[in-house]
């Protein structure tokens, strides 16, 4: 492995970037170094004061840095991109895929809310499921994973989580859409989501929120003290929560170790403050090591409490399961409010980064059941800049880290972060410039045991002056960045506007996705119509029933007849056997839009409860005998 010590200074004249990125921030902030700016309890609420020194300086003052690179990322019209990409939607409550490395926008899979561009919450199944995982019509979606088999993407399911209502859902990429949610119990404020790895036996939901246990009123909703939080552990095969355990502090972020033994969360506030002030009084705050194999054991042996029907095992530092030397949970003690962690492919390290503190610590997972001290564990600290958010890897010994407050991504030596002293900024290879103040960045494959070291994503949540402006709300900005090349260096290669907001993504080789042209039926519960096979049949005195298809240009009925007051089901079959010749149903007046794409059935109910003629018509342009793609729907007034 070589490593190419190039200093910010001169790697940075490919981007552009200052020479002297201390030097720039002196100037902003005339007699303050940087380190005493930490130091001086800016960090303190400093992320929110702070936002970035970009806003030190006015809009006008700030310049795009980077000059256009060299690196080819064109994609021919017609050609496909090398990469899908699976960003989080955050507060929109959707996953979206690009291609990479056009960073076109493919597809936007709706997974929290309904989404009438794909029928989403619009057919009775997609509405129950949604109804059935808490009835709310938005999530905030942070951290999608790709399951993995032997530490590699398989392509058969994406997991993501929702913070703002405590759930997990799971996309199935063979038709792309999500298939399962569930409303973790015991949870509110699902942060972190990750796989147990290499085969994804178990995802984890991170607990953010402290609340009482169960949270239902019974116990003292004032004190703090009897707030806790969960790490919460689920089949990925039936969605089921198979157990969770019980931790001081609020969780933040996770990655599994790549063996299986180890999930890994950083956390804030162990004071159990319930202010801003009380979160950030301590200097201190952990990473939280959960030992899945000893954690299975607890509950095998019934060490558990069993709270709205999930075993709940005390992981909290003081329960006696963590008295010894074989804890359930390690403590391990970091500078505070550690935010992102991520696990190095070799599974040598779990990585977490500083947010308030300008250092990431470099954990050596093999030593966390060795040492006497968890301190111990820590075998590196190098310093990065001000506010390290998360940190990714391209395979070859490097670690990326996103600086939220310097509006930077800072490449480092692993290896090298070890060997010198804590705080050493020896580690640091080269900066770029990022616009402007990045949250989560993710590597190509980064999740896995062998990363792609090609492209990096830095997911950037300020877009300033980048784009046209488009009012007060601007899109994030998710910058591409090459990283192929160590003698060159990092470069930056395309801005692209995003819709709120991405926090996260899993970057997958499209070799290993294959996404089904058509719906197998078999796949489907519902019934196929075929031609010649419709029915409509009343069932009930206020019940009526159709079955019908649907193809180019018409629907199995060309008029349905029922009563004002009847409840209709509403059954369609597109018998396409076409690749992407999608009809739908849409229905005026009664909220219905029912996708049907190639050899899909699905169904919708609804009332007919207001008298008249409705024009149910196809949504999506199928051909040019589009627009006569009608029936009538007859609703004849009660007698
Ligand atoms: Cu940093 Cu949810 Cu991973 Cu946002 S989190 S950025
Ligand atoms: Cu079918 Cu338009």
């Amino acid at each position: 492995m070589s490593h190419d010590k190039q200093r910010s200074t001169d790697a940075g004249a490919s981007s552009g970037q200052p020479a002297d990125a201390d030097a720039e921030f002196d100037s902003l902030l005339p007699g303050l170094r940087r380190r005493d700016f930490v130091k001086a309890g800016a960090a303190v609420g400093g992320l929110g004061g702070l936002a970035g020194c970009t806003s030190l300086l006015s809009d006008e003052d700030v310049e795009g840095t980077a000059s256009a690179s060299e690196v080819d990322s064109s994609v021919p019209p017609g050609e496909h991109d090398e990469y899908y990409a699976f960003l989080s939607g955050g507060q929109s409550g959707d996953v979206r895929v690009y291609g990479l490395p056009s960073m076109r926008e493919l597809a936007r899979i709706p997974v929290f809310q309904p989404d009438a561009g794909r029928g989403y919450g619009h057919d009775d199944e997609s509405r129950q499921m949604l109804e059935e995982a808490g009835g709310y019509t938005w999530g905030d979606t942070h951290h999608p994973r790709i399951s993995q088999t032997d530490g590699d993407y398989d392509g058969r399911f994406a997991y993501v989580n929702d913070k703002a209502n405590g759930r997990m859902a799971r996309i199935d990429l063979t038709y792309f859409e999500t298939d399962a949610i569930v409303d973790i119990p015991n949870q509110q404020g699902t942060h972190g989501a990750c796989a147990q790895l290499p085969d994804t036996d178990l995802i984890f939901g991170v607990g953010e929120f402290r609340t009482p246990i169960p949270n239902d009123g019974s116990g003292d909703l004032e004190d703090p003290e009897e707030y806790g939080s969960v790490l919460a552990a689920i089949n990925p095969e039936s969605m089921n929560v198979e157990w969770e355990v019980l931790v001081d502090g609020n969780m933040d972020n996770g990655d599994g170790s790549k063996e299986g033994q180890y999930f890994f969360t950083t956390g804030y506030n162990s004071e159990g403050g319930v202010t801003e002030e009380e979160m950030t009084r301590s200097a201190r705050d952990n990473v939280k090591a959960f030992d899945i194999p000893r954690i299975e054991a607890a509950v095998e042996a019934g060490d558990y409490e069993t709270i709205n029907e999930v075993p709940v095992v005390d992981g909290r530092q003081d329960s006696p399961l963590n008295q010894g030397d074989e804890p359930i949970v390690h403590y391990i003690p970091t500078p505070k409010s550690p935010h992102g962690i991520s696990v190095t492919p070799d599974n040598q390290y779990a990585i977490a980064s500083g947010k308030l503190d300008p250092t990431a610590s470099v954990i050596d997972i093999a030593a966390i059941d060795e040492v006497d001290d968890p301190a111990d564990a820590i075998v590196g600290q190098p310093q990065l800049g001000l506010g390290p958010l998360h940190t990714a890897y391209d395979g070859r010994g490097h670690a990326y880290t996103t600086l939220f407050i310097d509006s930077q991504v800072v490449k480092w030596d692993i290896e090298e972060a070890v060997e010198a002293e804590a705080g050493s900024e020896s580690p640091v290879i080269e900066k770029i410039d990022v616009h402007y103040n990045p949250g989560h960045l993710i590597a190509a494959e980064s999740y896995t045991e062998n990363p792609a070291g090609d492209w990096l994503i830095s997911l950037n949540k300020l877009s300033k002056d980048r784009f046209l402006p488009v009012g007060p709300q601007h899109p994030e900005n998710d910058q591409l960045i090459y990283i192929g090349d160590d003698e060159a260096g990092m470069q930056l290669v395309k801005d692209s506007p995003a819709h709120a907001e991405p926090h996260d993504a899993s970057i997958c080789h499209k070799s290993k996705i294959d996404p089904a042209k058509t719906y197998d039926p078999e796949d489907l519960d519902l019934e196929y119509t075929d031609q010649g096979e419709e029915t409509m049949e009343r069932v009930d005195d206020d019940r009526v029933e159709i079955e019908m298809y649907s193809t180019r240009n018409h629907y199995g009925f060309q008029e349905m007849t029922v009563r004002e007051g009847d409840t209709v089901e509403m059954q369609v079959t597109n018998i396409e056997t076409t690749s992407d010749m999608l009809h739908s149903v849409a229905i005026p007046d009664h909220d219905i839009h029912m996708r049907v794409a190639p050899q899909e059935t699905r169904k919708a109910t609804f009332t007919a409860d207001e008298p008249g003629v409705y024009w149910i018509y196809c949504a999506h342009f199928c051909s040019a005998l589009h627009l006569e793609m009608r029936s009538r729907l007859i609703v004849q007034p009660e007698e």
